[in-house]
């Protein structure tokens, strides 16, 4: 056991990956089911806010572009549900968590999408604080988590391009639309903070996880490298974010920026923002109604495996008792 321990911390501090099949302690386990299944979550969730502009796209090709992000949001969240298999869990589980409302997702998705423009607010604020916060992930010290997050955070590159492209477009267009990306923004900015989690000393998982090197940086040194990144876009964009106490500080050499409502995130968190309700309802729902796929696939699967299994023994069936019969389609 102590051996197992040694090698568990030789691993991380020689900053090599811990593999599924390697010891690891208890906490590790329990911590990196609960982001990698929290992470999931979001993804699949995160599917919704988006997903319901899918019919009232404006065109043919903004249409292809957000079918394709909101596939991309789905393939993310089975690459971390697979993730979270490797560690033990059950994905069915996790789903029953998730429904019943025993585990997390992103406060994000609890606001709801009121125009086009929002779509664009979302790739580029709401996909440039994932990568703000995924890119480190990439060398987060579970490696089926970081592989998955290298493949993740290239898509969520595109993902926020696809967005600030919309939101140039639409700034390039009538007063009107001007207006609607002005909204957007004035709406997500806050709650766009908000996702990096509460402040570090109100953040109980941050020292472990950093010390475990699960984490590579602060729920605050995040938040400040988003804050940071995203004033000069919204300079070239022409759009205002809504924080009058937003200005650069040369002595920090990083923007100052106004209190967030931690009461907000706090009351989003625990079931009481603005779709909760909604969210949950919808995939439960999808749940309830996909039931039969699920049954149809394990009783294909079934029959599949038997149907392989019986040509593997007839294959592998003695000379004698095989011979004359051939092999098995
Ligand atoms: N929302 O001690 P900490 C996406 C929870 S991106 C809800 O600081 P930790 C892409 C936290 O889990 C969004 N819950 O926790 C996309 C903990 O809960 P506990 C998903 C939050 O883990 C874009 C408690 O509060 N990204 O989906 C939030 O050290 C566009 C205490 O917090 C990830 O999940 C929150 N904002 O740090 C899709 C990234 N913040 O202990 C569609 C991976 C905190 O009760 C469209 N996760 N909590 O279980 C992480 O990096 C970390 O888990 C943090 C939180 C930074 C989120």
């Amino acid at each position: 056991m102590a051996d197992l321990e040694e090698h568990f911390n030789h691993t991380i501090e020689k900053d090599r990956r811990v593999e599924p099949r390697d010891w690891m302690p208890d906490g590790y386990r329990a911590t990196m089911v609960r982001q990698i299944a929290q992470h999931a979550h979001s993804e699949i969730i995160g599917m919704q806010p988006e997903g319901e502009w899918i019919t009232r796209a404006p065109s043919l090709r903004r249409k292809a572009i957000l079918l394709a992000k909101v596939q991309d949001e789905a393939g993310h969240g089975l690459y971390l549900y697979s993730a979270a298999e490797t560690l033990g869990a059950d994905r069915a589980e996790l789903t029953a968590m998730l429904i019943e409302g025993r585990q997390k997702y992103s406060s994000i998705f609890n606001y709801p999408t009121l125009g086009y423009a929002d779509v664009g607010v979302i790739g580029w604020l709401v996909d440039g604080a994932a990568i703000c916060n995924q890119v480190p992930l990439c060398r987060s010290s579970y490696g089926p988590y970081a592989r998955a997050m290298i493949r993740i955070c290239k898509e969520e590159s595109f993902h926020q391009r696809q967005g600030y492209e919309l939101l140039m477009t639409m700034m390039r267009g009538t007063e009107a639309q001007r207006a609607m990306v002005q909204d957007a923004v004035n709406r997500w900015w806050w709650p766009s903070l908000m996702m990096f989690g509460p402040p570090d000393d109100a953040s109980p998982n941050t020292a472990r996880s950093m010390a475990w090197k699960i984490k590579r940086h602060t729920n605050d040194e995040l938040r400040q490298r988003f804050v940071d990144m995203t004033v000069p876009q919204a300079e070239a964009l022409g759009v205002t974010l809504p924080d009058p106490d937003l200005r650069w500080n040369p002595e920090r050499g990083q923007h100052d920026f106004g209190a967030i409502d931690w009461s907000e995130l706090k009351r989003v968190i625990s079931g009481d923002g603005p779709c909760n309700a909604r969210r949950l309802a919808v995939r439960r729902a999808a749940h309830e109604n996909g039931a039969w796929v699920r049954e149809a696939a394990t009783a294909h699967a079934r029959k599949t495996a038997h149907a392989h299994e019986t040509a593997h023994a007839h294959e592998t069936a003695p000379a004698s008792e095989g011979a004359g019969r051939g092999v098995v389609a």
